[in-house]
């Protein structure tokens, strides 16, 4: 079925302040994650949108960036307030898009309107630096907006990526371009309607619907982007950020992950179970810092293993908007053949397969991207699938004996975006967590968040943070002004015999 022939909703782009066609007046469809049909369509927008979509995020920066802080954060907090009482929409268009179930949608949206109120507080109360310059000079620094920065975002959190994206970006004064996943875009255009009611000015908040190699390409090179920002694969990371580097502007990319859970032999089976589905199986294994992989105490890897499979196959895979439902689909057909490729993978490296490891149909789940969640045991750290992003409800276990050896494992891959580690010894815990060369380290949790904590990975995992202080700062260029309040003259030239300095 094609949605653009059909009746089937008809999403607009925004730009300007307005809803849109592309320029080409070509659309594409909207797969449903659970069924396989399109439901709904987008414009399929490219170069020529996007210099329009620019050109009016830079009016709309003049305006933008000319409030004071007071006024950004009101509407900000306004925002905040009219996201909330329309979650439920939000949740359900999640839901759709994704294929994510609901009760998990309901619990991250729940959290969405804190990053505009958190970043409206920032633009509120950040405060400059007087650096000690020393003698008669007086020397502080500006925190000032950098412009029109493009935003490119996945499909896997579609509104809380974009959200802690756009909430540092408007609150420290940017215009944006965002350029959404083809696969899931509609919370981005949905989130139109909540900015223009709490008063954001036309051409602040643009979304360029379309493929990365055409709208996203166009976006990331276009010469009047000030910053790009960018979460997805790691090589799509590269290509951006060497784009980025040519024109000499900043760029933040939160890319691919390989977290490893470290469970000692000091937590009970149960506990070692229970985190472990959660960091593997939420999303169905969809998320950056997804627990890939199971390092495991050598003493209890026996009973941890046995009980994380009954635990697996007991989860109930279904349809999304199912309240019954702990896992959905995953997200495309694409998605499903990588998943596919690696459990062949991980069969021909040597790894036991003791769990799922096949497509799943039937009872409402025909067409849909079912896969059951899968567990290999006996992977070493040198395979393939305990290396490469799956990104699906895959796990791969190992153990370990000696704190070292667990070390060493958890450091032995490319990736470094987050681990956990679970131990009631704290001293073990945290001395471990230090020795981890990621850039979120959980100890006895998995995948918590919070709008000030910052969020960003080491190594192939990418570069910048999300969340914070840290990440309003990164929205922001400084500019440093020296006063110099004595009138005493000056004269570095005069041969007045005069002891002079000027540095
Ligand atoms: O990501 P892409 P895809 C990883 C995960 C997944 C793999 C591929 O391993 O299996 O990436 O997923 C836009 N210039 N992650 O194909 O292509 C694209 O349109 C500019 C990890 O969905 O990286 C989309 O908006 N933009 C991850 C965004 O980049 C380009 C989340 C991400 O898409 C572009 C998603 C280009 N040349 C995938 N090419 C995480 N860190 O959570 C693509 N895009």
């Amino acid at each position: 079925m094609q949605a653009s022939d059909t009746d089937a909703p008809q999403w607009p782009m925004i730009i300007g302040g307005k809803k849109v066609e592309a320029q080409s007046g070509k659309r594409f469809d909207i797969i449903n994650p659970a069924t396989g049909l399109a439901y709904c369509s987008v414009p399929e927008g490219d170069a020529a949108d996007i210099d329009i979509a620019v050109d009016a995020a830079k009016k709309g920066f003049d305006i933008w960036s000319k409030m004071s802080a007071l006024q950004r954060a009101s509407i900000l907090m306004k925002a905040a307030d009219i996201l909330q009482e329309r979650l439920a929409d939000f949740v359900d268009a999640e839901v759709l898009q994704t294929g994510r179930p609901i009760r998990e949608m309901r619990a991250q949206l729940a959290r969405t309107p804190e990053w505009y109120s958190y970043f409206a507080s920032v633009a509120r109360t950040y405060e400059s630096k007087v650096h000690p310059f020393g003698g008669d000079h007086v020397n502080y620094g500006r925190r000032l907006a950098l412009g029109v920065v493009g935003l490119v975002t996945p499909w896997n959190h579609p509104l809380l990526i974009l959200t802690k994206k756009l909430a540092p970006a408007l609150a420290a004064g940017n215009a944006v371009v965002v350029k959404p996943s083809e696969v899931a875009p509609i919370t981005p255009l949905m989130l139109a309607d909540v900015f223009s009611e709490a008063g954001l000015p036309e051409g602040v908040y643009n979304v360029v619907t379309g493929f990365g190699a055409g709208a996203g390409a166009a976006l990331t090179a276009h010469r009047d982007i000030a910053k790009i920002d960018l979460t997805g694969g790691t090589e799509t990371g590269r290509k951006v950020a060497a784009l980025a580097g040519e024109r000499l502007i900043p760029f933040s990319g939160e890319l691919g992950g390989k977290a490893s859970v470290i469970v000692f032999d000091d937590v009970s089976v149960d506990r070692a179970a229970a985190a472990t589905l959660f960091a593997s199986f939420v999303a169905a294994g969809q998320t950056c810092v997804q627990g890939a992989r199971l390092l495991v105490h050598e003493s209890i890897h026996d009973a941890v293993l046995e009980k994380l499979i009954a635990r697996a196959n007991a989860l109930v895979v279904g349809a999304p908007d199912d309240e019954s439902t702990q896992m959905g689909p995953v997200v495309s057909d694409r998605q499903l053949a990588t998943v596919e490729k690696y459990v062949a993978i991980g069969k021909d490296e040597g790894a036991r397969l003791v769990a799922g490891g096949e497509r799943l149909s039937g009872e409402g789940r025909d067409g849909g991207y079912f896969y059951a969640p899968t567990i290999f045991a006996d992977v070493s750290n040198d395979m393939r699938i305990a290396q490469e992003e799956i990104f699906g409800p895959v796990v791969c276990v190992m153990k370990f004996s000696t704190e070292a050896e667990a070390v060493a494992l958890a450091n032995g891959t490319d990736f470094g975006l987050a681990a956990s580690v679970w131990s009631s010894n704290i001293a073990r815990a945290k001395r471990v967590a230090e020795d981890i060369e990621a850039g979120i380290v959980w100890i006895n949790d998995h995948h918590r968040i919070d709008p000030s904590s910052p969020w960003g990975g080491f190594k192939d995992s990418g570069i910048g943070k999300e969340n914070g202080i840290v990440c309003y700062e990164g929205y922001t260029r400084m500019q440093s002004i020296v006063l110099n309040t004595s009138e005493e003259p000056f004269d570095w030239f005069a041969e007045d015999g005069k002891q002079k300095r000027y540095s």
